[in-house]
């Protein structure tokens, strides 16, 4: 059984990380100019060929690439691969506009999986464990990633997808799963559901793999206290294969990168300039290794900061923060910026369930901002004078965290629609 811990990469010192980014990086710049015209004809344009690129140093010269590219070359435009060797696509949710459709050979399958056992062993996962997989399955890269992961690992794998919270209960306590693979709003959700159904004596978890939307640290202590068990984050996105780009360890301070696959930069996301370690900007990957979908210097939207410092798990890839917001889930209201993670802090810190949805709209030509939380079970009341006064004090919280007027809501138990995916946290009126 192969071991996923694979300290001769997992622990390899600087110098041979960049040995092998600068070997293959070179070799996917050929790979990419030989057979994506689409990208061959940016580098073109700025009258770059692939001997311009010898090494990392040389990545900044490369042209970017965005969501709104892949978008034009939509379906097949930045396959690298013939379609012959191409056994698997996956593709986002494509809420707005066209659906990103990414390939993969067997081999990039095969680094995929490894990726995401990789996840799984930082999560002390053996092949002793039971792990729930319930990522939805299907397009969305969220199942089949872990699923592979955790194959790979030789666990004892539920490819439960999302949803069905019931039948979830009763195959993590019959099956006694021990690892639990899904977004933290739904674990969020199942926590709620254990507790009510009296069965927290028959959970035997002892960690989760939590990833694909934004969660504070807040938000990681309460998961945790409910479970009983310790939350880790997992990070990644159909572009650059899905989940395991990036994963946390034991020391939980954010998620080591995988170098030998991808190289990590941080840039300024209104100027494109490359900042240096630990200045926050948007995160750019470049996929060193992939075959068929090789995306070089693809711009995420996520805005975190990178950090080289010395991790006491031994692992000395670069680790990425959690991401703050996307650059474009970033609200701008009334000039100023928000991030639906800034409110959920707030509201997790003053004590209140992480159930919530905040309501931006229009008034009279000016941006209005209503937070919607549910009463917590501590602070019940049905007193109305009562309710007025933890709404105040969430105003003020709210106030001295974003510098604007939050209206605060403060609504019955259950009455937020509760998430087995992605959670829809924001209902932008402006736009609709
Ligand atoms: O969400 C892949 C994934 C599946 C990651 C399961 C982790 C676990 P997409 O649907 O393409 O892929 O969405 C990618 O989700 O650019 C981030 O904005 C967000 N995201 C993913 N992981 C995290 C995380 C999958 N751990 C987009 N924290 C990314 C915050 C995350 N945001």
């Amino acid at each position: 059984m192969a071991n996923y811990y694979q300290p001769e990469i997992e622990t390899a010192s600087r110098e041979q990380i960049l040995a092998w980014q600068n070997e293959r990086l070179v070799k996917q710049v050929q790979h990419v100019w030989d057979n994506v015209p689409y990208y061959r004809a940016k580098m073109e344009e700025k009258g770059l060929t692939p001997a311009d690129i010898q090494s990392v140093d040389d990545l900044h010269k490369l042209p970017f690439l965005t969501k709104a590219d892949l978008r034009d070359a939509y379906p097949y435009g930045l396959c690298a691969m013939p379609l012959s060797e191409c056994v698997r696509i996956q593709s986002t949710s494509g809420t707005t506009g066209r659906r990103v459709v990414a390939f993969y050979t067997q081999h990039d399958l095969d680094l995929w999986e490894d990726c995401c056992a990789r996840a799984i062993v930082a999560a002390g996962g053996t092949k002793e464990d039971v792990v729930q997989v319930a990522y939805g399955y299907g397009l969305f890269t969220g199942g089949p990633g872990l699923n592979g992961g955790s194959h790979r690992v030789g666990c004892l794998t539920l490819p439960m997808s999302s949803g069905n919270t019931e039948r979830q209960l009763q195959f993590m306590t019959d099956l006694e799963a021990t690892i639990l693979c899904c977004t933290p709003s739904y674990a969020q959700y199942l926590a709620e559901s254990i507790e009510e159904a009296g069965l927290r004596d028959k959970i035997k978890l002892k960690a989760g793999i939590f990833g694909a939307e934004a969660w504070s640290e807040e938000m990681r202590q309460d998961i945790e206290n409910r479970l009983g068990i310790k939350a880790y984050d997992i990070y990644g996105l159909t572009e650059t294969s899905g989940p395991g780009v990036s994963y946390e360890c034991c020391e939980q301070t954010g998620m080591h990168i995988n170098e030998d696959h991808f190289i990590a930069e941080i840039i300024n996301p209104e100027t494109g300039e490359v900042l240096p370690e630990g200045e926050k900007g948007e995160l750019v990957f470049t996929s060193i290794t992939k075959e068929a979908f090789p995306l070089l210097r693809y711009r995420t939207r996520d805005i975190c900061v990178l950090s080289r410092k010395k991790c006491s798990c031994g692992r000395t890839h670069v680790k990425m923060s959690k991401p703050m917001g996307r650059s474009d889930d970033m609200l701008i209201i009334k000039g100023v910026n928000v991030f639906p993670s800034q409110i959920e802090t707030v509201l997790l810190e003053q004590g209140y369930p992480p159930n919530y949805q905040i309501i931006v709209d229009r008034v009279n030509h000016s941006d209005t901002l209503e937070v919607l939380v549910e009463m917590a079970s501590d602070k019940f009341s049905d007193s109305l004078a009562e309710i007025a006064e933890q709404e105040k004090q969430l105003v003020g919280a709210l106030k001295a965290m974003l510098g604007i007027y939050a209206k605060v809501r403060i609504v019955s138990p259950k009455s937020i629609t509760r998430s087995e995916g992605k959670a829809v946290r924001v209902i932008d009126k402006r736009k609709i």
